[in-house]
C-alpha cells in the first residue's frame, strides 16, 4: 500500500476511534460555514473553550509547576481562537519562543503609518516592532493588530453567565452615560462572542506613569481627570473597585520597560486618560439604587485613587503647597469619614484655580514620589 494511503487510513482509524469517545458538539457562530469549521476545529482540539469563564483560571502562582501547566492551557485557548479573530480582522500577536509560555509576544502583521492614527487608537512612542512586545501578565488578554495595522487588546470578560465586568461596560456604553463628557473609561471598539464567551476589543494604550510629566499643569490635568472619572461613576452608583496604576491608561503606546528612558512630552492638553478593567465594579440594582457593597467599594476607590495620584501630586508641592492638606482626608486611616468623590473634585479645583499660567507651566523637579522619597531625572527627557 502507498505510504500516503496507509497514513490516511491510520488517521481515519484514529478519528473513528476518537469519535466514539469524543462526541461532536455544534459550535454556533455567525455563519454556517464558520460554524462547520469551528465545530471541526473544536473537536480536533478537544474543546479547549467551554461556555464557562472558569476555563481561564490559572490557579495559585505559588504552586508554580501546576500554575505553569494551567498557563500553557490558557495560552493554547488563545492560539486555538486565533483564526476566529483573524476572520474578524484582528491578527493576534505571536509568541517569540513557542516552547515558553511566559515570553513576550510580537506583532504578526505590519503596522499602520503613525500619522494616520487617531482617537481612540494610541499615539505611538514605539519606533520598531521590538518595542511593541507585549508581556504575558494577565492571562485573559492578548494583543493584536487590526486590518489597518492599529494595535488593539483582546480580552475575555464573560462566559455564559454574565459577569459584572460585562454589565458595567454595557451600562457605561448606554445613554446617557455614554455621552457624558466625564466618562473617562476605555472606549470599547467591539464585542465578539465565541461559544457563549464574550471578548472585547479595546485600543492598546499604555500606563500613564511609563511616561513622565514635565510641567505642574500636566500633573494637575491628569489628576483632575481621574477625580472627575470617579465623581461620574459614583454619581451613577457604580464603583471601579480596583484602582491602581495598572488599571489606568492613556492613549499613547510606550515601550516597556522604560525607566530610565523618559518619555516626557506626551501629557499635553489633548491627552486622554481612562480607567480600565471593571472586573471589581459594584453596579446599581435594577432600580438604580446602590448595591449593598457600594459604600465599602466607594471608600476603597477614594483611598486607592489618592494613594495612586500622590506619587505625582507630591511633585508639584513646591508650587501647590496645599497638597498635603488636600490628601490627608483621603487617607485609608480616615476610613469612617472618607469624603465623596464630588467633594474631592471641588476641593481640588478650589486649590488649583488660583494658579497662574506661569505656575502651570513650571517644570517639575522630581518626576516621582514614593513613600517620602523623591526621584529625579538622571537623563534629559526625550520628546520634549
Ligand atoms: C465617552 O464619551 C466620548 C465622547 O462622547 C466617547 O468618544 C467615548 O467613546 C465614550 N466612552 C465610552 C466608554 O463610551
Ligand atoms: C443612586 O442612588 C441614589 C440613592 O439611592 C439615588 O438617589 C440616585 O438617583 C441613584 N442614581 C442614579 C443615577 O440612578
Ligand atoms: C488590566 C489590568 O492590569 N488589570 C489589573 C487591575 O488591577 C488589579 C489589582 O492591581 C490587577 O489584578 C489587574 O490585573
Amino acid at each position: 500500500m502507498p505510504p500516503r494511503l496507509t497514513a490516511s487510513l491510520a488517521c481515519l482509524g484514529i478519528a473513528t476511534a476518537l469519535w466514539r469517545y469524543r462526541p461532536v458538539r455544534w459550535i454556533r457562530t455567525h455563519s454556517l460555514t464558520s460554524s462547520l469549521y469551528w465545530t471541526a476545529r473544536s473537536w480536533l482540539w478537544n474543546y479547549p473553550l467551554t461556555p464557562d469563564l472558569v476555563i481561564w483560571d490559572e490557579g495559585d502562582p505559588n504552586q508554580y509547576e501546576k500554575w505553569l501547566e494551567e498557563r500553557a492551557r490558557t495560552v493554547r485557548i488563545w492560539e486555538f481562537l486565533s483564526p476566529y479573530f483573524a476572520e474578524r480582522g484582528y491578527t493576534m500577536y505571536i509568541r517569540a519562543d513557542l516552547s515558553d509560555v511566559m515570553v513576550y509576544r510580537f506583532p504578526a502583521s505590519s503596522m499602520i503609518d503613525a500619522s494616520k492614527l487617531s482617537y481612540p487608537y494610541a499615539q505611538r512612542a514605539c519606533t520598531n516592532e521590538e518595542e511593541f512586545k507585549f508581556g504575558l501578565i494577565a492571562h485573559r488578554v492578548w494583543a493584536a493588530r487590526d486590518r489597518e495595522g492599529r494595535d488593539v487588546i483582546l480580552k475575555v470578560i464573560s462566559g455564559a453567565v454574565p459577569t459584572n465586568e460585562l454589565k458595567a461596560l454595557q451600562l457605561l456604553l448606554s445613554e446617557p452615560l455614554r455621552s457624558d463628557p466625564r466618562n473617562h473609561t476605555i472606549p470599547i471598539i467591539e464585542f465578539i462572542e465565541f461559544n457563549q464567551q464574550t471578548f472585547i476589543v479595546m485600543p492598546r494604550w499604555s500606563d500613564p506613569v511609563q511616561s513622565d510629566f514635565s510641567t505642574v499643569g500636566e500633573v494637575i490635568r491628569y489628576a483632575r481627570i481621574f477625580f472627575e472619572a470617579l465623581t461620574f461613576l459614583h454619581e451613577n452608583n457604580i464603583t471601579h473597585g480596583d484602582i491602581a496604576l495598572q488599571n489606568m491608561s492613556m492613549d499613547v503606546l510606550t515601550p516597556c520597560p522604560c525607566y530610565p528612558r523618559y518619555y516626557t512630552g506626551y501629557h499635553g492638553p489633548e491627552r486622554r486618560y481612562a480607567l480600565i478593567d471593571f472586573g471589581g465594579a459594584e453596579l446599581p440594582t435594577v432600580a438604580g439604587e446602590p448595591s449593598p457593597g457600594f459604600e465599602e467599594s466607594r471608600r476603597r476607590d477614594i483611598a486607592w485613587l489618592a494613594e495612586t495620584l500622590e506619587i505625582h501630586l507630591r511633585c508639584i508641592e513646591h508650587v501647590v503647597p496645599g497638597i498635603d492638606k488636600f490628601l490627608a482626608p483621603m487617607s485609608a486611616d480616615n476610613w469612617e469619614n472618607l469624603p465623596a468623590a464630588a467633594t474631592v473634585l471641588s476641593s481640588f479645583d478650589e486649590m488649583c484655580c488660583y494658579l497662574s499660567s506661569e505656575e502651570l507651566n513650571m517644570p517639575l523637579k522630581a518626576y516621582r514620589w514614593d513613600r517620602g522619597r523623591f526621584s529625579y531625572r538622571d537623563a534629559p527627557p526625550e520628546n520634549l
